[in-house]
């Protein structure tokens, strides 16, 4: 218990951690900020990263290792700016990392890269994803071995603009009475690398059926998708961005529809929040981030992690994240 609710590691400043086992170690798969004295904006022009750097840990009380720099912007030729957050996959051999980041006209795109080894160092493929747009790319690959791409992100991450099918920057952003987005989901195909077919925008209903509408702030998706499986449901978890909550919902088909559930963590130090939850040796744990490393500097972010409680019907327990 010693190491949990402290940074992962100090010597960078790391965020939006995607947590995986692979060969029967801990992988966690951070944005890398950089810090920087420019001021924040509702666009994210404040986080800059350019390279991901993956951690593993041989249990969850070993020390955290970095394994240095895995993939850098200057290597991807397709990329612009602003390596945000990644996550990864294994199928048949192989390690698969998908990122998001602007393109050559700034326009956020998930990349795939490719490699034998969990931490890298990742090949990327020479263009981004066919048909991918908006950010926080989450894998699922499903215990019969199909596997599904679950992202987007409000503001910033752009996920507005693509209501229409093409890229709109005006476009409307849904306020009030009006239906809230929700990420896009698409399967993946054999290779890993394309969308099998269409993506389609999830649903998630409140606890009459309904869809969560856009002013519901507390419970609407905002960014950062997560999915887990417990006892044969799946349950997709996110940030509330504007209110800051870890949040998630339950459904019975990995492409929905999705019913909120509950409340996963209550706000951390900064603006952002950004998890996952992963199973190791028959416990659940939540990895996440704060900006205590920087005493609350937005973009100066660390990795943290602590036990999760699953109870036997899916619910989770809320977590206090100052609080033991
Ligand atoms: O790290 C940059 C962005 O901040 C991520 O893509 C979002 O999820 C938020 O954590």
């Amino acid at each position: 218990m010693s190491e949990q609710r402290k940074p992962l590691v100090s010597h960078i400043f790391t965020a939006d951690p995607s947590a995986h086992v692979f060969n029967g170690k801990i992988y966690v798969y951070p944005s890398h900020d950089i810090p920087h004295d420019g001021e924040d904006n509702d666009d994210g022009d404040e986080y800059r990263m350019e390279d991901y750097h993956i951690l593993s840990m041989d249990s969850v009380d070993a020390p955290c290792v970095d394994n240095g720099c895995a993939l850098h912007m200057k290597d991807v030729p397709w990329v612009s700016k602003q390596m945000w957050a990644p996550d990864a996959a294994y199928k048949d051999g192989k390690y698969y990392l998908y990122f998001p980041a602007r393109d050559k006209d700034g326009i956020f795109r998930i990349g795939v890269a490719v490699s034998d080894d969990p931490a890298g160092p990742f090949t990327p493929e020479e263009n981004y994803m066919p048909g991918s747009y908006s950010i926080d790319p989450a894998v699922l690959v499903d215990d019969d071995g199909r596997a599904y791409m679950y992202n987007g992100g409000l503001w910033g991450g752009q996920l507005e603009m693509w209501q229409s099918g093409s890229f709109d920057p005006n476009a409307h952003r849904p306020e009030g009475d009006e239906p809230a987005l929700g990420p896009v989901f698409g399967e993946l195909d054999a290779d890993m690398k394309h969308y099998k077919g269409e993506t389609k925008q999830l649903q998630i209903l409140d606890e009459n059926g309904k869809p969560l509408t856009a002013g519901d702030e507390d419970r609407r998706y905002f960014e950062g998708p997560w999915m887990h499986k417990f006892n044969g449901k799946y349950y997709l978890s996110y940030s509330t961005g504007t209110t800051h909550y870890l949040v998630y919902a339950e459904g019975n088909r990995p492409d929905g529809p999705f019913t909120y559930k509950g409340r996963i963590m209550e706000p951390v130090l900064g603006w952002t929040t950004h998890h996952s939850i992963v199973e190791y040796q028959g416990k659940w744990y939540l990895f996440y981030h704060d900006c205590e490393l920087s005493n609350g500097i937005n973009h100066r972010r660390c990795v943290k992690f602590t036990e999760l409680t699953i109870h036997e019907d899916g619910t989770i327990e809320t977590i206090r994240p100052y609080e033991k």
